[in-house]
């Protein structure tokens, strides 16, 4: 048995470019991403296979500190259980920036005893490139990581030495999926996830945290899939901007989801889109666990 297979968290602050990691290592979409703090919010698994490996990424929601509503702590403690249940963690840092959240999730790191390796993403926007060398050197100090590798995800800059390291990392095993399957999640999940993601591109800094998108049924024609989908803000005021001056926000985020979902799903899709207000969702544990955050 000359297989290997491994869980491998994407770990790290909100923002820092875990999804679009992802993206990048299967060359295609798979968790949605954003210029926006607190883009994903469940454990995402992505699941690549060659012959010889398997590997298991679990994107997560950004680490983040300073939000009590009850989404913010349930999307942390999706971050925590992420890395506590894998064989590696990859945690990734932007560039040489180590804030709070970066030492509290090392300090987790070290107390479970976790393999890390620490990824120095976004180093195509580094003004000088030989800056890079004292940053490296900086986080070498931190801990004993089993490597410290610099990439651009959205570049798809240095993904090899990433990927080889990994493969070398992760413990012997067999396979624990099919090797056509390459993400584990429901269509609708999907379908809500690129709904939500022009949503949060089309609105201001507040509104795409009080979003929630959700399918409400999606029926299979012969030529069209026809989609209803509502989308939940927490107020009157919420849903004018959502809807926008004559419904032009609205019929944006729709036209936009729409054409990408008829490329991802390769059918032609009638997409009906609803706002509708739910008081205090953010912070409501029974309307959470209702829409999915378990
Ligand atoms: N320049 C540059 N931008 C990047 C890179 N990787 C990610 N980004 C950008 O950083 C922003 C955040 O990326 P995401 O992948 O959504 O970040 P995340 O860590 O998944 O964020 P959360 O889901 O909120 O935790 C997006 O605007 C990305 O395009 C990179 O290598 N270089
Ligand atoms: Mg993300």
């Amino acid at each position: 048995m000359n297989k290997k297979f491994g869980f491998v968290s994407l770990t790290g602050r909100t923002n820092v470019g875990k999804s679009t990691l992802l993206n990048s290592i299967f060359q295609k979409k798979i968790a949605i991403t954003s210029r926006k703090p607190q883009t994903t919010r469940n454990r995402i698994l992505g699941i690549f296979s060659d012959a010889k490996n398997q590997i298991v990424f679990l994107d997560s929601p950004g680490v983040h500190t300073g939000h009590r509503r009850a989404l913010n702590k349930y999307m942390n403690k999706v971050a925590r259980t992420c890395y506590e249940e894998v064989d590696l963690v990859i945690f990734v840092i932007d560039r040489g920036r180590w804030l709070k959240e970066e030492e509290n999730i090392l300090k987790n790191l070290k107390e479970l005893d976790k393999p890390v390796i620490l990824v120095v993403n976004k180093i195509d926007r580094l003004k000088n490139k030989n800056g890079i060398l004292p940053i490296l050197n900086d986080l070498s100090s931190k801990h004993n990581f089993e490597a410290i590798i610099p990439i651009s995800a959205l570049r798809k800059d240095n993904l090899e030495d990433l990927l080889s390291k990994v493969i070398e990392k992760i413990p012997k095993g067999e396979f624990h999926y099919p090797t056509i399957e390459e993400k584990e999640f429901s269509q609708s999940f999907y379908v809500s996830e690129i709904i939500r993601e022009k949503a949060i591109n089309r609105l201001g800094d507040e509104l795409p945290y009080r979003i929630n998108v959700e399918i409400d049924k999606i029926q299979d024609n012969k030529f069209i899939k026809h989609i209803f989908s509502n989308i939940y803000v927490e107020s009157s005021s919420q849903k004018a901007i959502l809807l926008g001056k004559n419904g032009s926000m609205i019929k944006s985020i729709g036209t936009s989801s729409r054409k990408e979902l008829e490329k991802e799903l390769d059918s032609k899709i009638n997409l009906q889109l609803r706002v509708r207000v739910k008081k205090n969702w953010t912070n409501d544990v029974n309307l959470l666990s209702k829409y999915g955050y378990r």
